[in-house]
């Protein structure tokens, strides 16, 4: 058991039924020529999660915690995509289109793949999700559910997208969601702010925030006994 310090107020976590979960970090939204740049974004702005993120993983498999990665992304028919998601807006690439990393958004496709600062490793479960909340249409929530998991350490991208939808499904689902800002991003800075300032709001509303300097120390073993000298 671990206590946490976060936003509304610290939370205590057995870490037994803790899961680190990594949203999305994909070539296709951090990397040039893919999806996030064909929607005209400026994907360099994604960057400053990598080794954040890169620290927490270091440490939940140091402490032998469940990683859960996470990538959004379709079959290569895209019968699992809507059209009002292929169709929206006028992306340079639409989803299942050829681009520089491979069709865009799709399973199997180099742009699909997890950035290789964060490739997972065998044992680590990986979910494959059409949309933006990693429990609609996937088999997170059994995994979960199986491995007796209560508690989410939520990272990746996009802050106010595809974290914060996980988020309030988890929520809504009786898991405690701590984000952890620093290692979450958004392509619109703004957007990161006010959406890891909803979290907390109202007393813990969609659930916490905490930090990964916070996070990493917690899950120390080395940190946990100097906790204990007086
Ligand atoms: N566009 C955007 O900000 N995000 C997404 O489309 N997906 C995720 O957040 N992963």
């Amino acid at each position: 058991m671990i206590s946490l310090s976060a936003q509304p107020e610290a939370i205590d976590l057995s870490l037994a039924q803790t899961a680190l979960v990594i949203i999305d970090m994909q070539r296709d939204f951090l990397e040039p020529g893919g999806f996030g740049a064909s929607l005209g974004n400026d994907v360099s702005l994604l960057r400053t999660a990598i080794a954040p993120c890169q620290s927490l993983l270091a440490a939940a498999r140091a402490m032998g915690m469940l990683v859960i990665h996470t990538r959004e992304g379709h079959l290569p028919d895209l019968s699992d995509a809507p059209p009002a998601k292929i169709m929206r807006g006028k992306p340079e690439l639409r989803i299942g289109s050829i681009g520089p990393m491979g069709r865009v958004l799709v399973r199997g496709e180099p742009g699909h793949g997890i950035i290789p600062e964060l490739a997972p490793v065998t044992g680590e479960i990986i979910i494959d999700k059409p949309g933006k909340g990693a429990f609609y249409r996937t088999e997170l929530n059994d995994v979960l559910k199986e491995q007796r998991i209560e508690n989410l350490l939520v990272c990746g991208v996009t802050t106010e997208v595809c974290v914060h939808t996980t988020v309030r499904e988890g929520n809504d689902r009786g898991y405690r969601c701590v984000v952890v800002g620093d290692a979450c991003a958004s392509y619109f800075p703004e957007f990161h702010r006010v959406a890891l300032a909803m979290i907390p709001a109202q007393g813990g509303i969609f659930g916490w925030v905490s930090n990964s300097t916070a996070v990493v120390a917690a899950l120390s073993p080395k940190r946990m006994s100097t906790a204990t000298t007086p």
